[in-house]
């Protein structure tokens, strides 16, 4: 138990931050779109915490689509489709030559066809993400590897489809973190430490994989 203890301390902040990922530290701010509270939903033209939007921001309340229609991840997710298309952006402070991990989760708006995102981070070529349209929104996890090329990255979000203002690209818990590989292997801690944490964060842990591996 006193290993377990010091362990627990010493890794404590890195744990707060990590967004369900022991040990690998997050580095997008608000990408849970948690903040501010919307009920049951709300445009921002100016932005939010953490993000800037191209034709302003939208934030969604789980139900706010009708019932069920939710995010697993908080009470909260945006809308890449404001009153048009808008593209998020947010700047991060980065190492040139560091490689970043980088996922998102992506749901069709129910009713409006594929949802195609492209996502783009400064210096890296950009990449496109769809989402299947389907009868109840499905957020489904999207990663890539991007290589900072400067000290201040930016990451952006534009939605390419649908491209009428009917709204679409539903998105939640967008990460960005030096993490590599598995994150339960990117810091190396003892077995004991595993064994405690189960019982604290797991149920955050494993929940959040689960999903990961398994969309729906
Ligand atoms: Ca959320």
């Amino acid at each position: 138990m006193k290993v377990y203890a010091v362990v627990v301390g010493a890794v404590g902040s890195l744990l707060i931050s990590a967004n369900g990922f022991a040990g690998v530290t997050e580095l997008v701010t608000n990408g849970s779109f948690e903040s501010p509270v919307v009920n049951p939903f709300q445009q921002f033209p100016s932005g939010i915490s953490g993000w800037t939007g191209s034709a302003g921001v939208e934030v969604q309340a789980n139900g706010s689509l009708g019932a069920g229609q939710n995010t697993p991840f908080g009470n909260q997710y945006a809308e890449l489709a404001v009153e048009g298309p808008s593209t998020y952006s947010q700047t991060i402070a980065t190492v040139p030559g560091q490689q970043y991990d980088f996922s998102f989760y992506l749901a069709a708006r129910p009713g409006t066809g594929p949802n195609t995102v492209s996502v783009a981070f400064t210096g890296n070529p950009s990449a496109t993400f769809t989402a299947a349209d389907t009868p109840t929104v499905n957020f489904q996890r999207f990663t890539d590897t991007f290589t900072a090329t400067a000290a201040q990255s930016t990451l952006s979000l534009s939605l390419v489809t649908p491209t009428s203002g009917g709204g679409g690209g539903l998105v939640d818990n967008v990460s960005l973190s030096t993490g590599s590989g598995s994150p339960a292997t990117a810091v190396p801690l003892p077995a004991a430490f595993w064994t405690g944490l189960s019982g604290l964060l797991g149920i955050v842990a494993v929940g959040f994989g689960r999903r990961a591996l398994s969309p729906g």
